[in-house]
């Protein structure tokens, strides 16, 4: 890519040579409003490249403008827009990609003015989406996103009127076809709505009957391609599809976790986060989202060769705060240790000392993080003496997956054991207790 340095700001022009001519080639514009750090909007730009490309289209060119508030009607100034439809026009692209939200009304002006589709990140990340959703309550919470995404776009053509039939009674004024389509979009999100609906109460029901198994939950979270999936895999080989792309996974794979000392624990593994996930999006994957939230503890995972993982770090907080998960007790781990250098990984240390380090690819550091989720679950137990009567014997094998046994001995009157139990799960054994 080359840089220019122009009078609307820089502008990044890519010569790729290695184009795949069956892809839709993009312009990918970014634009400085707040006055934000150079930094930011790089990474920014990078995530968007990057986003846009998984979405099926190959990023030809860049520009990075700068604008002290976006103008009404376009965004970008009248000058900047006539020098973006220029390199439009010069670098044959099909679509302009902004990394702005834009409004329906800006967003129709500049593809009126580019001659091309334009759309913004929003956009893009609903279409990838869209493509990656696989699950029937996936594909139902992405059409639902993307409805609410499209109502309020569609595009009014006041003289088309559409009547219904044609004959006596539908005489009149009629019907634009904005209306019609505004209504065919409305009954479908609401048909989309009840359908989520079902799916969610019976998804209800399971969350229910695990609950009766009384095992707790952790749920991994994270920037997407951070590598949770990975990390799934190499704790609990769950064959969960790893893929160097951001939001392969779309659906939630929930496995039981057995740690060394034989305690049990459940790991979800869930969809991943970006910097500004579209709100449609985040309303739409309520439900999906809302299992991280009921979950007891978060595994953040964190890409540790990736030079923006602070600002990652961050988004992700954003998002849980967002889902009402901001409360929940969150472990650190940064992964990818083996990519990363080291001064990075050092600084990374010193910024999350209480982090753990780890490379879910090659294995390592999974002990010290599985260590970590022992002392985690014993945090605040307390040791006591059981004796559990021979007749009862399903209280021993609860007992196994909840607490952790350091001594066991059969008596007459039954076994008597000694075991260190989370507080949560104290009452349950209080009348078995000795001593
Ligand atoms: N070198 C290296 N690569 C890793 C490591 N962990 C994951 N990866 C790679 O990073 C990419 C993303 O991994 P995933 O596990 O799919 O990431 P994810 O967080 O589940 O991503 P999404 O589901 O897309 O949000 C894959 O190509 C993995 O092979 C690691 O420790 N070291
Ligand atoms: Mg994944």
């Amino acid at each position: 890519m080359t840089l220019e340095q122009g009078r609307s700001g820089r502008r990044l022009t890519a010569t790729i040579t290695d184009l795949d001519v069956a892809r839709q080639k993009a312009l990918l514009v970014g634009v400085d409003v707040e006055g934000g750090r150079l930094g930011d909007m790089d990474r920014s730009m990078e995530e968007l490249r990057l986003l846009t490309d998984t979405a099926g289209s190959t990023p030809v060119g860049m520009a990075v403008l700068k604008r002290r508030s976006p103008h009404a009607a376009t965004f970008v100034g009248p000058g900047q827009a006539e020098d973006l439809a220029q390199d439009a026009g010069r670098l044959d692209v099909d679509v302009v990609v902004f990394d702005n939200s834009l409004t329906p009304g800006q967003q129709r002006n500049l593809q009126q003015l580019f001659e091309c589709d334009v759309v913004d990140r929003v956009a893009v990340i609903l279409d990838i989406f869209a493509q990656h959703a696989t699950s029937r309550e996936g594909m139902l919470q992405v059409e639902l996103a993307l409805l609410r995404y499209r109502l309020p776009r569609l595009r009014g053509k006041g003289t088309e009127l559409s009547r219904l039939g044609g004959g006596i009674g539908t005489r009149g004024p009629g019907e634009t076809k904005l209306e019609t389509d505004r209504r065919r979009i409305m009954s479908r999100i609401s048909h989309v709505e009840r359908r989520l609906k079902d799916v969610h109460s019976s998804r209800e029901g399971q969350r229910k009957s695990r609950a009766g198994a009384a095992l707790p939950m952790a749920s991994l979270v994270g920037y997407t391609n951070a590598g949770k999936s990975t990390l799934m895999n190499a704790l609990t080989r769950a064959g969960v599809r790893t893929e160097d792309r951001v939001f392969s996974t779309l659906d939630s794979t929930t496995r039981r976790l057995e740690l060394p000392n034989g305690r049990l624990l459940l790991l979800s593994d869930t969809v991943g986060f970006v910097r500004r996930l579209p709100h449609q999006l985040v309303d739409a994957f309520r439900s999906t989202l809302q299992e991280t939230a009921g979950a007891d503890l978060l595994i953040h995972v964190v890409d540790s060769s990736d030079p923006g993982a602070p600002d990652q770090a961050a988004a992700v907080r954003e998002v849980l705060d967002s889902i009402g998960a901001g409360g929940i007790p969150e472990m650190l781990v940064l992964n990818k240790t083996d990519l990363a250098d080291q001064a990075a990984s050092a600084r990374l240390r010193r910024l999350y000392p209480e982090a753990v380090s780890v490379s879910a690819l090659e294995m390592t550091g999974l002990d010290q993080l599985q260590s970590r989720l022992v002392d985690h679950l014993a945090r605040g137990s307390q040791q006591v003496e059981l004796l559990v009567p021979y007749v009862r014997g399903e209280i021993l094998g609860r007992l196994r997956r909840e607490a952790e046994i350091l001594a066991e001995e059969h008596r007459a009157e039954g076994t008597m054991v000694s075991a260190r139990i989370p507080p949560d799960r104290a009452a349950r054994y209080r009348e078995f207790t000795v001593g």
